[in-house]
């Protein structure tokens, strides 16, 4: 099948995730592969003392630098600054946005480009909560949280999209650039605020329900602090927006 002319640049940050860093980038790679789409993976490794970034070398001889590129930074400084940093060496015209814990399935990266090509939509973003979607693996506490951040930012904010705290997302280049620019928040409110600041530019969002597995391999980084700052943040987008 031959390349649509666009480029996808997909984002994968990295914090201790060496035992699921090569199925991620095998999967990725299988299925860009069948579809035909020209593209390039991204790891933002910081500094994981598991080693990652060795893993990542290794993935890199094997698939190809073109294919396997490496913008580690020295230390942990999170999320938000990593898609920044990652975005500023995407070559390609889309970024594609995913964990890289096995959490998000990339057999969606091509339904994410087909729904984006038919309406030309700014954003795709997957979410856990229309159509098909789900979560899997979750006990009913973490259920309880993750609805309930979706529910209150929905109530408080009103963005047009189901899945707010969800990552798993197509962006266009510029309209990633745009709204990463206007958010100011950093940790787990920064998916959300990125939907929020969409919807203040217009740009039009797209969805594909997805199903979320909860990872297997290494530990979340979602702890007491996160919820709090997420409360904070919450309220703070509300009362600015
Ligand atoms: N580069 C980088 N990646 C991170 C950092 N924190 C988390 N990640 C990665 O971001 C993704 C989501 O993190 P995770 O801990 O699974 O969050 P959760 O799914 O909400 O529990 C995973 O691929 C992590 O390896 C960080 O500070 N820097
Ligand atoms: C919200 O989404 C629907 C369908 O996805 C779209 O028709 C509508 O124009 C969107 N509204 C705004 C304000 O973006
Ligand atoms: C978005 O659309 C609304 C309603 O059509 C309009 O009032 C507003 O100026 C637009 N905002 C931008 C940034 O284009
Ligand atoms: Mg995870």
């Amino acid at each position: 099948m031959p390349s649509n002319g666009h480029k996808y640049s997909i984002l994968l940050p990295t914090y201790n995730e060496r035992d699921n860093l090569p199925i991620i980038i095998w999967l990725i790679v299988k299925y860009m592969k069948v579809s035909g789409y020209d593209y390039e993976v991204i790891v933002i490794d910081d500094g994981s003392p598991d080693g990652t970034l060795d893993v990542a070398k290794d993935l890199q001889k094997i698939y190809g630098e073109d294919i396997i590129v490496l913008r580690p930074r020295a230390g942990k400084l999170g999320l938000g600054t990593a898609y920044i940093h990652g975005i500023k060496h995407a070559t390609g015209d889309f970024v594609i946005i995913l964990d890289a814990d096995l959490s998000h399935h990339p057999k969606f990266i091509p339904e994410f480009i087909k729904l984006q090509e038919s309406g030309d939509y700014d954003i795709v973003s997957g979410t856990r909560y229309a159509g098909n979607g789900g979560v899997y693996g979750w006990d009913f506490k973490r259920k309880l949280i993750s609805r309930g951040a979706n529910y209150l930012s929905q109530v408080l904010l009103r963005p047009n999209a189901s899945d707010l705290t969800g990552s798993f997302r197509l962006y266009k280049k510029p309209v990633l650039e745009k709204c990463i620019s206007s958010c100011v928040s950093k940790g787990y409110v920064f998916q959300m605020e990125m939907l929020v600041r969409a919807r203040q530019h217009n740009f039009t969002i797209a969805e594909v329900p997805i199903t979320f597995v909860d990872r297997i391999y290494g530990t979340s980084k979602l702890g007491g602090t996160e919820i709090i700052q997420f409360a904070k943040n919450l309220l703070y987008l509300f009362a600015t927006t």
